[in-house]
Parts: C-alpha cells; sequence; structure tokens
C-alpha cells in the first residue's frame, strides 16, 4: 500500500498517522508539488492528495473515503470505538471542515515560502489566487494574529479536554486524534511556531500521537 502525500497536506497526513496508528505496512511517496505527472497517470486525472494506491493497483481519492478503508483493515477498527463512532466522525468532520478553513490560511504564507522552486510557489499562489481572489495568502499573512485568535476560540473545547485526557476522545488515540494530528502537521511543516502561538498544549499533544504509534 502506497500513500502519494504532499508534506505540508493536513488531509494527506491525517491518512498517514491512521495508517501508523492502526499498524498498517504502507510507503509514502513524496509527490513533487510542480510534477504530478505519474500522480496523474495513477488516478486518472486526479492531481490532489492524499490518494492511496493499493496492492492490486486500485486508488482511493479523497481522504474521508481512504480513512473509511483504513478502518476497514487490521486494529483499524479500534481507532472508531464502538459506542463513539458519532463522536470520532464528528470530530473528524469538524477539523477537516470549520478548523481546516482557519488553518489552511494560518499556515500557507509560510508553506508558500518552503517550497524550492519559484514555479512551485507560483503554482501555490495560483490554486489559492484562482479561489480566494487575487493577494489572498498576502493577506492571510498580515491577518496572522486574527486567524491565530479564530484557532484558538474553535480549539478551546479540545484543549479543555487534552489538559485531563491525552487524546481527544479519552485515553487511546482514535480517528478523531488522526485528523487534529493532520492539521498540526500542516502548520509545523510551515512554521512550528504557529503550533505553539495557538497553544503549547497542541504541540505536546502531536508528540503525544506520534509516541502512540505502535513499534513495527
Ligand atoms: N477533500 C480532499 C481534499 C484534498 C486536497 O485539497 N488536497 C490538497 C492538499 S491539502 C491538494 O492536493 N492541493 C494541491 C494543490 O494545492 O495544488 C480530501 O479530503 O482528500
Amino acid at each position: 500500500m502506497r500513500i502519494h502525500r504532499l508534506r505540508y497536506s493536513p488531509y494527506a497526513r491525517k491518512v498517514q498517522i491512521l495508517a501508523e496508528l492502526a499498524g498498517i505496512p504502507h510507503t509514502v511517496v513524496d509527490v513533487p508539488y510542480g510534477d504530478r505527472e505519474a500522480l496523474a497517470k495513477l488516478t486518472g486525472g486526479y492531481i490532489f492528495v492524499p490518494v492511496l494506491e493499493l496492492e492490486d493497483g486500485a486508488v482511493i481519492m479523497e481522504s474521508r473515503a481512504i480513512c473509511e478503508h483504513l478502518l476497514s483493515l487490521g486494529k483499524g477498527s479500534r481507532l472508531v470505538p464502538e459506542g463513539l463512532e458519532a463522536a470520532a466522525w464528528g470530530y473528524h468532520d469538524f477539523v477537516d471542515g470549520p478548523l481546516e478553513d482557519i488553518l489552511f490560511r494560518l499556515a500557507s504564507p509560510a508553506i508558500r515560502e518552503k517550497w524550492e522552486s519559484a514555479f512551485e510557489r507560483a503554482l501555490y499562489v495560483l490554486v489559492k489566487e484562482r479561489k480566494f481572489g487575487a493577494g489572498c495568502v498576502d493577506a492571510w499573512a498580515r491577518d496572522r494574529d486574527v486567524l491565530i485568535a479564530k484557532a484558538k476560540k474553535l480549539l478551546e473545547p479540545t484543549l479543555r479536554t487534552l489538559a485531563k485526557k491525552p487524546f481527544v476522545l479519552g485515553d487511546e488515540p482514535t480517528l478523531a486524534d488522526a485528523a487534529l494530528y493532520g492539521q498540526g502537521a500542516m502548520l509545523e511543516e510551515g512554521d512550528p511556531s504557529l503550533v505553539s502561538a495557538i497553544a503549547p498544549e497542541l504541540g505536546a499533544f502531536m508528540r503525544r500521537v506520534e509516541r502512540a504509534v505502535p513499534a513495527r
């Protein structure tokens, strides 16, 4: 099984940590941002990440569908405990929706600077500006403090839970933690100081999730 990803993608990092937490053997393929020829050939034209490539050559696109597949394998089912389905998927959807909507804006100016080539930086900005309007990445850089305040507000209940429990739904990691981890990984990929600017506890949570990955 191969997970095709961009390092900064919160959805890709979510499915990667989910596979790791579930103990599902896999290889990570880093897609060059400016050259997605192989990915397009593999998928028949879909050039977003993550993409999960199965042993038989089948591909699964869309991170939610990839999570569903991973959860159906091996120890995956433990990551959505019986009776907590609504909480686990509901939190997952909150993270991938409203939370991501704030955090990707916060991370984007720093991620732009991380691309190696001028072409990749330009492509990254083009993709964002086509959707959010001219100058949006620069505007998000200026709005950093406002975005951090919004992120703090959205994460307030999560942080209250994490002050009492190691993971979002209690004592063991679940799909909910994988989703939140993916967002933290995106922020750290851009600028690690963003995580502590939102809350130092978030960084501690990230390391706790990594330590929860079973040894191979
Ligand atoms: N709904 C999709 C979203 C996938 C998506 O938007 N991926 C982004 C990275 S987070 C991407 O591939 N962007 C490519 C680009 O910016 O050109 C999922 O959950 O997998």
